[in-house]
């Protein structure tokens, strides 16, 4: 909420409105050797030849930093599979929105962290993966344990801290692990499933597998020493982790400038000898492009890659969080680039989205975000005696 007193976005805070800012290309020694200098204001990612990109348009991209041979991954995808992607977006949105409600009803009493206007980079980064493939995601990533196969109704009852969970009602969040499905649950320590991720890829390495590992991190996370250490040591090893920074512009209530000296998380790539690319973290299309080369090269032996998705959470940093820090102006602006607006509007324009299949799909969310609930409502509390079960210590 805009505080009283406070001047407009734009003579406030130039370097928080950097993603409507025209600039002068700043290209990287990489993409100057390859001959992918580029304007900042047009497509970080474009999509591939004859495939418009799904993107809010030019104002919703700030291409700076490295762009890497992944730029040219061409994909093709069915308007089936369209149509799936466009279903996870609103599968997460509607799942997060339910959260939320909950939270202020006082049925949900975990702290729930949501990734409202962050979706398409779930959705982009998870929809090529296949079962083997590992995702180590973070607090606001639910939606990646929806995709990996994990169901509404056990995620439900995990936020709930009901027994039919997946940590069986010992926690209320995202700190379990699904392993079968190739999910290594989050611990509170920020960045610290980054070096997990690397470990994680080491051992498909060393058992000669070609299953990649993709981690997840914000902004915030990539100022702490356990970022640096899992970048280095990925880069040496050559590993096959693909590293997805969801850059939300702030870390709780700091915004980016005051973290970092630099505008781009991608760069710091460069320091452990491997690629990075900035992209319009709220075009799924970009997202899953992008991924998608990035996890070919992973696949190929070719080492990882980091991916930084330009971003912005439309709530607090969790629940309890008002978000005075920030101005209503700045979140108009982010809401104008919603990512499942736009990719509404794109599949429309394709006439892959008709008015009844969209009321198709808005059925199946709705039935299955109030099945889980009503499901976590009446599932059983984990039984007192349990507390001692599943441990290893
Ligand atoms: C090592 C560590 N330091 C601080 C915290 C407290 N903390 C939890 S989330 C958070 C902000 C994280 O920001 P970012 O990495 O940008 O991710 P976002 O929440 O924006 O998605 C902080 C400071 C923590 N959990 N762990
Ligand atoms: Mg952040």
């Amino acid at each position: 909420m805009r505080q009283s007193g406070q001047p407009a976005l734009a003579t406030a805070r130039p370097h928080r409105n950097r993603l409507l800012r025209r600039d002068v290309a700043r290209p990287h020694r990489f993409g100057q050797a390859i001959g992918m200098a580029r304007s900042i204001g047009t497509a970080v990612v474009s999509a591939p030849d004859g495939v418009p990109s799904a993107g809010a348009g030019p104002d919703a991209v700030t291409p700076r930093g490295m762009m890497p041979s992944i730029k040219r991954t061409k994909f093709k995808l069915s308007h089936q599979q369209l149509l799936e992607m466009y279903y996870w977006l609103k599968l997460i949105r509607a799942f997060d929105e339910r959260l939320s409600t909950l939270v202020k009803q006082g049925k949900v009493r975990s702290g729930v962290y949501t990734g409202i206007g962050q979706e398409a980079i779930v959705v982009g980064t998870c929809f090529g993966l296949r079962k083997e493939d590992y995702v180590c995601p973070l607090h606001r990533d639910l939606g990646t344990f929806l995709m990996k196969g994990v169901t509404a109704r056990a995620m439900m009852s995990q936020m709930f801290g009901k027994a039919t969970g997946l940590s069986k009602g010992r926690d209320s969040a995202l700190h379990s692990g699904v392993s079968e499905l190739g999910i290594f649950g989050n611990t509170s320590m920020l960045g610290a499933n980054l070096p997990v991720a690397a470990g994680l890829a080491l051992t498909f390495k060393m058992e000669k597998t070609d299953n990649v590992v993709v981690a997840y991190f914000g902004e915030g996370a990539s100022n702490v020493g356990d970022f640096h250490e899992a970048l280095n040591f990925a880069g040496v090893q050559r590993l096959p982790v693909v590293f997805i920074c969801e850059n939300n512009q702030y870390a709780y209530s700091v915004p980016i400038e005051k973290s970092m000296a630099i505008e781009d998380v991608a760069v710091r790539a460069e320091g452990y000898g491997f690629d990075g690319v900035a992209i319009n973290g709220n075009d799924v299309l970009a997202v899953y492009q992008a991924t998608l080369g990035a996890v070919a090269r992973a696949r190929t032996g070719q080492g990882p890659t980091l991916v930084e998705c330009k971003t912005y959470r439309w709530h607090g940093h969790s629940e309890h969080d008002k978000a005075f820090y920030r101005t209503d102006e700045e979140l108009a602006i982010w809401k104008s680039r919603d990512p499942l607006t736009t990719f509404t509007s794109y599949l429309e324009g394709m006439n892959v989205l008709t008015g009844e299949r969209l009321t198709e799909i808005e059925t199946r969310v709705k039935s299955a975000i109030d099945d889980a609930v009503e499901f976590a409502t009446n599932a059983p509390d984990p039984a007192p005696e349990d507390a001692v079960t599943d441990l290893y210590a």
